[in-house]
């Protein structure tokens, strides 16, 4: 066998580059066709000063009906109306017309379709529903999403700058790039406004938006004919983590961890989202709407309006069937049989019904309930619509971040999950060992090791794409950042033979509210994923060293619209899920002025066992698959989302939990202003 391979080589040579050749030349004829069809795309994610003429029609569709009739039915929800990623009847419309554009014969018709929509239908479920399908289209493969907050600056930048910009716009004497101040949206009398930074930074609130786009509630696998693997688990690792990044940044700044809103006659805290959306003109004051702001005081009350309608007994009676659901192990399904959750799928069928999705196993008895209380909370002050009041920004994937009653609702929703895995039973020793892989050491390499600096950084965004402008203005605006750093990991193989492994990098504050340690069984909901990848490690002594940059939970910047429009950007890659993932400015948190103390984690487990077998992933995109899974193919890791920490544990603290496949290390974080 060997001796055929070996005189086979030449051969195989010679056919291995006449393949790679033809491939060079074709992925060349694609990339200018894909940088085409990009320059088309980009339109629909801009303002339109008119309305263009309708697009001619095919000669044997000339005396047919003025829409496509695939379109018909569509345009119900009204335009000017704030769409909602929540509201099932804003979605599932929105369904109808991603399923429709996913369907188009080719990308002409994909364009003419989605031109005819964007005059029928509301302009936020357009763009979302155009993205989910743009996300999805094997003929688009390549072609980008342009960056939400340059297609939508006005569901991040507040209406007082974009107000600014529009008057300065106005007195321009040259083309020059006008520069405006980002608007301060809070003061000091309200202590959850020092969270500004984190709840209204940008790319926190555009990665929520994306995995959104990434995971629709209304996906229908059978339709789209593509799966999304373990996406109920998504949704709660996802929001599991950001709520643990989020009592981070709190336990740095002393303010209490988040307490979970779980008492639905309860008065509410305020919020006011400084926010006004601007669909096409903003000379036109019937297209903009200011996103309600929230008085203190307020209780949830039912919420009657043509296009929902939600109970609050209702969302009582959900709550509790869940709860029973995570404490029995057992849900009822449609035909009122008892499903068990098991091991293995459990946490991903309460993920759907939590959320829910339409994957939900029954949706009459468990209802809507994270989805409805998004609702109920965006309408508290306005519930049956006699004020023609527009919701507030929990209405919003792109913005709910934004509003503290976010991450309240968040912690109680994510309280419901913990419930189901106390039911599991702790991990063992013969769970979490590797017999002969010794981790000796971990270090964090930066300026000094082991301690990381953190600081704000200027940067600037560009109105001009949506806001109808007569030049280029950008808003300057600060978000964090920390010190480039790698970490070295130094262990030991005492195997008889070379080990594939997975690197599991994890980290979690040390002191409490009050400076007490944090028992472990706390402590593990703060830890966050940093970083997961696999390694090979010789026998004997190893040091794997990994770069911040190459993080398994930050997404890759996305390619600006001028950068998309001059066509700088990689269009060989089918990397649509690499924009959808958290900030890499954000990867550590801020920490404080004193330095805050953290203790790092690094474990080491058999790649053979936690490997997923099927396709190799060849998405080429190196980003964020702890958060956003991989397009089209398993989540690659067999274990379950957050392993080791997603379970009670019983050892009386991080360092009794150790085996030699683990280690830990103090880090501290120093925040300089
Ligand atoms: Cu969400």
């Amino acid at each position: 066998m060997r001796n055929i391979k070996a005189s086979s080589k030449t051969l195989y040579v010679t056919v291995y580059r006449s393949i790679f050749l033809c491939k060079e030349s074709t992925t060349e004829v694609a990339m200018s066709t894909v940088h085409e069809k990009q320059l088309r795309i980009l339109p629909f994610f801009k303002y339109r000063v008119a309305v263009p003429e309708p697009p001619p029609k095919p000669e044997h569709l000339q005396d047919s009906p003025a829409e496509d009739l695939r379109l018909q039915g569509l345009g119900r929800l009204p335009k000017g109306v704030l769409f909602s990623g929540f509201n099932i009847v804003h979605l599932n419309e929105a369904r109808e017309l991603y399923e429709t554009l996913y369907e188009a014969r080719d990308f002409e018709d994909f364009v003419l379709l989605a031109e005819q929509a964007r005059s029928i239908v509301n302009e936020g479920l357009f763009v979302y529903a155009l993205s989910v399908a743009i996300m999805h289209r094997d003929d688009l493969i390549g072609v980008k999403l342009p960056p939400y907050e340059e297609a939508r600056p006005d569901l991040f930048i507040p209406a007082e700058t974009i107000f600014q910009a529009i008057k300065e716009d106005r007195k321009r004497k040259d083309d020059k790039t006008i520069v405006v101040n980002a608007f301060e949206t809070g003061s000091n009398l309200d202590p959850e406004y020092r969270l500004a930074f984190f709840r209204e930074d940008i790319g926190i609130n555009v990665h929520h938006y994306h995995w959104h786009v990434v995971y629709p509630i209304t996906w229908r696998p059978d339709v789209m004919g593509k799966i999304k693997d373990r996406k109920g688990e998504l949704f709660y690792y996802m929001h599991q983590q950001m709520m643990a990044r989020y009592d981070c940044e709190r336990l740095a700044l002393e303010l209490q961890r988040v307490i979970p809103l779980q008492d639905f006659a309860e008065k509410l805290g305020g919020y006011a989202p400084h926010l006004t959306s601007f669909f096409e003109d903003p000379d036109e004051p019937r297209m903009t709407g200011d996103y309600a702001s929230r008085p203190v005081g307020l209780g949830l009350l039912d919420v009657n309006r043509s296009d929902a309608t939600v109970q609050v007994e209702e969302l009582e009676r959900w709550k509790d069937r869940i709860m029973q659901a995570a404490h029995l192990g057992a849900v009822l399904d449609k035909n009122g049989r008892v499903v068990p959750l098991t091991v293995e799928t459990g946490i991903d069928v309460l993920g759907a019904l939590i959320e829910a999705s339409y994957e939900s196993v029954n949706s009459t008895y468990y209802g809507n309930f994270h989805n409805k209380a998004h609702n109920v909370i965006s309408l508290v002050h306005d519930p049956d619509g006699r004020f023609k009041q527009n919701p507030g920004v929990m209405n919003d994937t792109a913005t709910a971040m934004r509003d503290p009653i976010f991450y309240r609702l968040h912690r109680y929703v994510d309280h419901m999950f913990t419930e189901y895995k106390k039911t599991l039973r702790s991990y063992e020793q013969k769970d979490l060992e590797f017999p002969g892989i010794i981790v000796e050491s971990v270090d964090v390499k930066a300026k000094a090791t082991n301690v990381l600096n953190t600081f704000m950084r200027e940067e600037y965004i560009e109105l001009s794409h949506r806001i109808p402008l007569k030049g280029s203005v950008q808003v300057k605006y600060q978000h964090v950042d920390h010190e480039p750093f790698s970490y070295e990991i130094k262990c030991e193989n005492k195997t008889w033979d070379q080990r594939q492994v997975m690197v599991r990098i994890f980290m979690a504050p040390v002191y409490n509210e009050l400076g007490q340690k944090i028992p472990v069984n706390e402590q593990r909901r703060f830890f966050m994923e940093l970083d997961k990848f696999q390694a090979t490690l010789k026998l004997g002594q190893n040091t794997i060293t990994r770069e911040s940059t190459e993080s398994s939970v930050t997404s890759k910047a996305s390619p600006s619209f001028e950068k998309l429009v001059a066509g700088e950007a990689d269009y060989d890659s089918d990397d649509s899920y690499c924009y959808c993932g958290w900030p890499q400015y954000f990867l550590v948190p801020r920490g404080n002025r004193r330095g805050m103390d953290f203790i790092l984690f690094a474990m080491l487990t058999s790649y053979e066992n936690d490997r997923v077998y099927g396709p190799e992933d060849d998405s080429k995109c190196g980003s964020s698959p702890s958060y956003c899974g991989v397009k089209d193919r398993k989540y690659p890791d067999k274990r379950a989302m957050g392993y080791p920490f997603d379970r009670e544990i019983k050892a009386r603290s991080i360092e009794e939990f150790l085996l030699p496949n683990m280690n830990l290390q103090k880090v501290k974080i120093q925040f300089k202003e």
